[in-house]
C-alpha cells in the first residue's frame, strides 16, 4: 500500500524545464557548443554541475575547473532572471486537484527535487505550504540517480521507502526511485524508461493507483 507520493518538482509539478532548457541553451551558444532537445533531456533531474558536464561533452575544447564554476554560476543567473516572472499559471495541468485530493485521502505528500531553487519556486507558485516534507538539491550529496534525495524525503515524513511512490520525468529519477525501492511512476520524457513500474499520460490517473 503506498502511503506517500513524492514529487519530483521540475517537469513534474511546474514547467520550469523550459527556463532550464533556455538558460542552458544561452550558455552553449555563448560558448558555440550545439545543443539540443535531445541533449536537454540527459539534464532533466540531474545537478547544475552534472548538467555542465554532459553538455560539454560536445565541446572541442577542456574547461578548467574554473571556466566551469563561471558556466555554471553564469547559467543559474539567467534561469533565475526567468523566475521571476515565474507565477501559478506555470503549474502543470491537474497538479494543484491532485495534490489536494492525495491529502484528503490521508496519502502524504513530499517534493524530492535536486533543485537548490525548489524552495524559491515553490514559493513562487504559491505552493510551498501544501507539502508534508521538501527535500531538494540543498540537502543532498549526490543527485539523482543516486536515490538520496528520495530517501531524504522518506525519512522527513517518517514512511518506509518500500511505501513512498514516486512521480518522474526524468530517466535519472526513476532510476533512483527504484533504487530506493519506491514506486516508479513516469511522466513526460520518463515515460518509456525502461524502470518505471507504470507510466502516465495524465497526473490525475495517479490518484487511482494509490488508493488501491
Ligand atoms: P538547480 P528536478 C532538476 O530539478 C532539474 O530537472 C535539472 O535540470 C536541474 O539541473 C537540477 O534540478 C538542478 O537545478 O540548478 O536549480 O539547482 O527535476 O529534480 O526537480
Ligand atoms: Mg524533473
Amino acid at each position: 500500500m503506498i502511503s506517500a507520493v513524492i514529487f519530483d518538482l521540475d517537469g513534474v509539478i511546474v514547467s520550469t524545464d523550459n527556463y532550464h532548457y533556455q538558460a542552458w541553451k544561452k550558455i552553449a551558444d555563448e560558448e558555440n557548443i550545439y545543443f539540443d532537445e535531445e541533449v536537454n533531456n540527459r539534464l532533466r533531474g540531474v545537478s547544475r554541475s552534472d548538467s555542465l558536464e554532459i553538455i560539454l561533452e560536445r565541446s572541442e575544447r577542456k574547461y578548467t575547473e574554473f571556466e566551469k564554476t563561471r558556466l555554471t554560476e553564469a547559467k543559474n543567473t539567467y534561469y533565475i532572471k526567468l523566475l521571476e516572472s515565474l507565477t501559478a499559471e506555470a503549474i502543470l495541468p491537474n497538479v494543484k486537484e491532485v495534490l489536494i485530493k492525495l491529502k484528503t485521502n490521508k496519502i502524504k505528500i513530499a517534493i524530492g527535487s535536486s533543485s537548490k531553487n525548489a524552495k524559491l519556486i515553490l514559493k513562487q507558485i504559491g505552493l510551498i505550504d501544501l507539502f508534508d516534507a521538501i527535500s531538494d538539491g540543498n540537502d543532498i550529496k549526490r543527485s539523482k540517480p543516486h536515490p538520496e534525495v528520495f530517501l531524504i524525503a522518506a525519512k522527513r515524513l517518517g514512511i518506509e521507502p518500500t511505501k513512498c511512490a514516486v512521480i518522474e520525468d526524468a530517466s535519472a529519477g526513476i532510476e533512483a526511485a527504484k533504487k530506493a525501492r519506491m514506486y516508479a511512476i513516469g511522466i513526460g520524457a520518463a515515460k518509456n524508461s525502461k524502470l518505471c513500474d507504470l507510466s502516465v499520460d495524465n497526473i490525475a490517473e495517479i490518484i487511482e493507483i494509490v488508493k488501491k
